[in-house]
C-alpha cells in the first residue's frame, strides 16, 4: 500500500546520488558538446520549456549569459509557438535548447517544430527521456536519464536537468566542470542540516503565503520554489525578484507570510537588507546562503568552500522541495498526486499546424 508522498519523498532524498549519475555522464559527454559548440553559428542562445522547465530555462539563461558573454534569453514554449516574431530575431544564428522532462509535452515540440519551419538549423535538447520525440528531433541532447521520477511534481528531474545547464554554460565558458563534483556531497549534509527546519516550517500551516525572493538565476529557482509549493501543498507562493519586493508586494509582509530569501554571492548586503525589512514588518523570515551574520528568523548556511558560484543553483531546490513535501502532508495531502494536475500536458497538435 503506497503511502501519501511516498514517491515525492524518496525523489527528493535519492538527488545526491542521481547527481552523482548525471555528473558523471556529463563529464564523458563534455568534449564532444564543446567541440559542437564551437560549430554553431549562434550568435544568441533561446532557452524554452513549460512550467518547471521554463523556470529552469530562466535560470539557465542568466547562468549562460553570465559566464559565456553571450545574449541568452528564456522562454515558455507556447511564446515562442504563438508570437514566433517577438522570441526569434534571427533564427539561422540562434541555438535553441528546447528542456523537458518528459520530452512529449505538445508546446514543446511544437515550439520546436515552428522555430525548424522559420528556418532555425540548431536545437539543442535537455531531457530525462532518450526516446521521446524531443530527445529524438536535438541536434545534440543531454540526458538526465538517472533522475526519472514517479511524481507528477519535478523534483530531482528538474536539478539533475538544471545541473546539466549549468555544466553547459560551464562548459562552454571554459570554467573547470569538475567543480560539480562536489555537490553530490554537499547536498546530502545540507539535507541532512536541515531537514528538521523543513518539517518543523512544513507543519505551519497556519502560515498563509509563501514568497520566495531570488536575484539574477535565483529568480528562475524561486520561481520553481514557487510552483512546487502551489502543486504539493495548494499554497498561494509567489516569486519575485529580490529588489522588486519591496515596489509593492510587500503590502503582503505580515505574520501570517514566510518570505523564503536565495541568496546570490556578491550582491548579498542588498538581499539582505531587503529580507531584515520584511522581518521588521512581522513576516517569517528564512534566509538560504545566510552570512555568519545573518539574523533572520531561520538561516540555512551552505559550505560554499571551493565550489564556484555556477555550480550552487541547483543546491538551493531540494531543501525548499522537502519544506512544499511537508507542508503537504501537514494539510493531509499527496504530492504525489497533485489535483488537477498530469505529469505530461499533451495537446491536439493539429491545432498549431502552420502551412
Ligand atoms: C512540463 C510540465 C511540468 C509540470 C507538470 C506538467 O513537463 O508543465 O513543468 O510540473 O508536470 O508538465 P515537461 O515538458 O518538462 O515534461
Amino acid at each position: 500500500m503506497k503511502t501519501k508522498g511516498q514517491h515525492t519523498i524518496t525523489e527528493i532524498t535519492s538527488q545526491p546520488a542521481v547527481w552523482a549519475e548525471v555528473i558523471e555522464s556529463f563529464y564523458a559527454r563534455k568534449d564532444q558538446v564543446v567541440a559542437a559548440y564551437r560549430t554553431l553559428p549562434s550568435d544568441n542562445v533561446l532557452f524554452i520549456g513549460c512550467g518547471s522547465t521554463y523556470y529552469l530555462s530562466q535560470a539557465a539563461a542568466a547562468l549562460f549569459q553570465g559566464l559565456t558573454g553571450i545574449p541568452a534569453n528564456a522562454a515558455p514554449s507556447s511564446e515562442l509557438l504563438l508570437f514566433p516574431e517577438q522570441k526569434i530575431a534571427a533564427p539561422e544564428s540562434t541555438l535553441l535548447v528546447a528542456i523537458s522532462r518528459s520530452g512529449t509535452t505538445t508546446e514543446t515540440l511544437q515550439a520546436v517544430s515552428r522555430f525548424r519551419k522559420m528556418g532555425g538549423p540548431n536545437v539543442w535538447v535537455i531531457s530525462c527521456y532518450p526516446q521521446s520525440e524531443l530527445a529524438q528531433c536535438g541536434d545534440l541532447t543531454l540526458l538526465a536519464g538517472a533522475a526519472h521520477e514517479q511524481s507528477v511534481a519535478q523534483t530531482r528531474s528538474f536539478s539533475s536537468m538544471l545541473i546539466l545547464a549549468q555544466a553547459l554554460a560551464a562548459a562552454v565558458a571554459g570554467e573547470d566542470v569538475t567543480a560539480l563534483a562536489a555537490l553530490p556531497g554537499r547536498l546530502s549534509s545540507l539535507l541532512e542540516n536541515t531537514a528538521g527546519l523543513f518539517e518543523t516550517l512544513g507543519q505551519r500551516i497556519d502560515l498563509e503565503r509563501i514568497f520566495f525572493l531570488g536575484s539574477g538565476y535565483q529568480y528562475g529557482i524561486a520561481n520553481e520554489a514557487m510552483l512546487k509549493m502551489k502543486e504539493m501543498s495548494l499554497t498561494d507562493s509567489e516569486a519575485f525578484h529580490f529588489m522588486e519586493f519591496r515596489h509593492g508586494p510587500m503590502s503582503m509582509a505580515t505574520k501570517k507570510a514566510l518570505i523564503v530569501g536565495l541568496f546570490s554571492e556578491g550582491v548579498r548586503a542588498h538581499e539582505e537588507r531587503v529580507l531584515s525589512e520584511m522581518m521588521a514588518l512581522g513576516a517569517h523570515t528564512v534566509g538560504l546562503n545566510a552570512s555568519p551574520s545573518s539574523d533572520y528568523e531561520y538561516n540555512v548556511f551552505f559550505d560554499n568552500h571551493a565550489v564556484p558560484a555556477w555550480a550552487l543553483p541547483a543546491l538551493f531546490l531540494p531543501p525548499l522541495q522537502l519544506l512544499a513535501y511537508h507542508r503537504s502532508i501537514s494539510k493531509g495531502l499527496d504530492p504525489d498526486n497533485p489535483r488537477n494536475l498530469e505529469a505530461v500536458v499533451s495537446l491536439d497538435a493539429t491545432a498549431f499546424a502552420v502551412g
